[in-house]
């Protein structure tokens, strides 16, 4: 999350006087330079950012907005100094460090420090608002977003799920005006930096033009679309099923707050009533944990335990010092997942509120993903610490999640007995389609919301009409009540707000299965693919280290091809792992009118 500031950050420098008065500077000495300044300023950002995100006050903001402002400053300057460096002659480590330094970040820094500082102000403000939104309901009871979450994942009571529905999309129109005012501030930025718009200056970092990226987003979305609309046709027909004709319409799109989610990005908490063979192979994770009396630490140092089972190293002890794992009872912090790369590699960190659940162990998997690659890279120079792109970060712990089979649950105690039967496989494929095959619209609605938004094609007065237009157009989802320009329901998504770009998941859900079919073929393991794990084998870990290790200092097809053999991403190992439950949904779905 915070990395991308970082690393945008930390390629930043400010202009050193006395070095641009003598001779002139190198391609490679400007890099050099510009580096070590970076490890200066990153020092004083980290630390500010980090007890921002930890303690959400007045005063952490005023000191969170000014770091942001001097990271910004420095981003400016940096970017106003490698333009002269674009075309240089020079060797290609170097050009490829130039070249990572023209990059979009997240948000780029507008040349007039003003700006930068209104800027600063502002993502500070919005994530904090963000972080720290409450509910209280008509009977005075007041919850934050993880209470509110567990209602949607648990409830089935359709008013019950409405007000909570509801209920969190009254935290972001606070910030409706303030996020306008940063699209107008984002796209200066961008445009100072020499891109068109803000959603140039993001897709400007897949090592092919923004109109390429635009393109291949829609190829592999176009890929999955068949076996996403299978699933959406099977689920609205069950929630009709549970909930009545009248409340889910068949020849509708399904109401948002009915599928398990806060946001309808995952629906695995439907599982229940989505399974297929009833009571075979239960995959009660959860109820597993809570038994067992796993606490926050135990739950990631299983996940640890993965990690070091394919040869990765142990996490260093200031891990566990300096992570944040539990929720504070008694202050506002920003639980929203993430993880830093703090000190140089030295000393990385999650942040969490951990609950004792299935999905949070998931997530601590994910954390760990881009924890590792933080350490398997901490040799390189900061300006090639990053992943191969944004995807890849995104999809290292995801792929090791997807080792997680029954097997290796057996293995840890997790589930009783691992039964294997068709009936079985369309159970878990059905569970782990909920949670992965549901996401990919979402994954890709959203950026499509900005780019249009960054672009002015969708203007501040349609923010809300826009959003649910493409809400429906990919996931097949409507609101389930009338939604107006008052409201501002993009903004309810964590990464509206925090300004973190989402096209990296949408890329990493699809290139998991693309890792995870490699590392299996490393791994020697036959047989299914949904049945593999590479749980404790050296060779997988090994190959994907050696990825990691790469960081961003090559494009990323070079990484890609290290892996799996392949230059591209490509959707045809999501597909085929799934083919069982794609087969059984379209019978399933056979004499139902799909579509919405
Ligand atoms: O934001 C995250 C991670 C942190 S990078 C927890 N994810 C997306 C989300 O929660 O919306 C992981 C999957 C999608
Ligand atoms: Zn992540």
């Amino acid at each position: 999350m915070l990395k991308n500031l970082i690393i945008a950050v930390s390629l930043a420098g400010l202009v050193a006087p006395s070095a641009m008065a003598e001779k002139k500077e190198t391609a490679k000495e400007f890099v050099a330079r510009i580096q070590q300044e970076s490890l200066e300023l990153a020092k004083e950002l980290e630390a500010a950012y980090w007890v921002r995100s930890n303690f959400i006050t007045k005063d952490t903001a005023v000191l969170a907005a000014k770091a942001g402002e001097r990271g910004l400053a420095f981003e400016a300057s940096v970017v106003e100094q490698a333009k002269q460096f674009k075309d240089a002659k020079t060797d290609p480590v170097t050009a490829r460090a130039i070249e990572l330094m023209l990059r979009g970040s997240a948000a780029p820094a507008p040349t007039d420090p003003k700006l930068q500082a209104e800027l600063a102000q502002i993502l500070t403000d919005m994530e904090g608002q963000y972080g720290s939104g409450k509910y209280c309901n008509a009977a005075g009871q007041c919850r934050e977003l993880q209470e509110l979450e567990a209602v949607l994942a648990k409830s089935r009571d359709y008013d019950e799920l409405l007000d909570v529905w509801q209920g969190w999309r009254t935290v972001s129109p606070a910030y409706r005006k303030t996020y306008q005012r940063f699209v107008e501030l984002g796209n200066q930025g961008a445009k100072d930096s020499g891109f068109n718009d803000l959603a140039d200056a993001w897709k400007s970092n897949y090592d092919m033009t923004s109109e390429e990226f635009t393109e291949e987003a829609s190829r592999l979305w176009n890929q999955v679309k068949p076996f996403y609309s299978e699933l959406q046709c099977h689920v609205r027909a069950k929630l009709s099923e549970q909930y009545g004709e009248n409340k889910v319409p068949l020849d509708q799109p399904i109401p948002a707050h009915l599928l398990g989610n806060m946001w309808s990005q995952t629906w695995d908490n439907l599982y229940p009533l989505m399974e297929p063979h009833k009571g075979v192979a239960s995959l009660d994770v959860t109820a597993a944990l809570k038994e067992q009396g796993y606490d926050e630490k135990r739950m990631v140092e299983t996940a640890e335990g993965f990690f070091t089972s394919l040869g990765l190293p142990e996490l260093p002890d200031s891990f566990y010092e300096n992570s944040l794992i539990k929720k504070p009872a008694d202050r506002n912090v920003v639980c929203h997942a993430s993880a830093w790369d703090l000190d140089n590699g030295n000393d990385p960190r999650i942040k969490q509120c951990v609950e004792i659940t299935e999905e949070h162990l998931s997530t601590l998997h994910h954390e760990l993903g881009h924890i590792y690659y933080y350490l398997m890279y901490k040799h390189q120079q900061p300006v090639f610490k990053g992943g191969a792109h944004d995807g890849f970060h995104e999809a290292i712990g995801d792929t090791i999640v997807l080792s997680m089979t029954p097997g290796y649950l057996k293995e840890k105690g997790l589930i009783e007995e691992v039964v294997e039967s068709p009936e079985a496989t369309l159970n878990k494929q059905m569970k782990l389609a909920l949670e992965k095959i549901a996401f990919l619209p979402f994954g890709k609605m959203i950026d499509e919301w900005r780019w249009k938004v960054f672009s002015g094609e969708i203007a501040p007065q349609d923010y809300n009409k826009g959003w649910w237009d493409l809400r429906t157009e990919y996931q097949g989802i409507q609101a389930p009540v009338e939604r107006t320009e008052k409201h501002f329901d993009a903004g309810a998504k964590y990464h509206i707000p925090g300004n973190t770009p989402y096209t990296r998941y949408f890329l990493s859900f699809i290139m998991q299965f693309q890792f995870h079919k490699s590392l299996c073929e490393k791994a020697g393991v036959e047989g299914p693919l949904h049945e593999c794990s590479i749980y404790g084998n050296a060779d997988a870990g090994k190959a994907l280290g050696d990825m990691l290790a790469l960081g961003q200092s090559k494009p990323w097809p070079d990484a890609m091809e290290a892996l799996t053999g392949q230059r591209q991403m490509d959707a045809s190992a999501i597909i085929d792992y799934f083919a069982p439950l794609n087969a059984w949904l379209k019978e399933q779905n056979k004499d139902r009118q799909c579509g919405w």
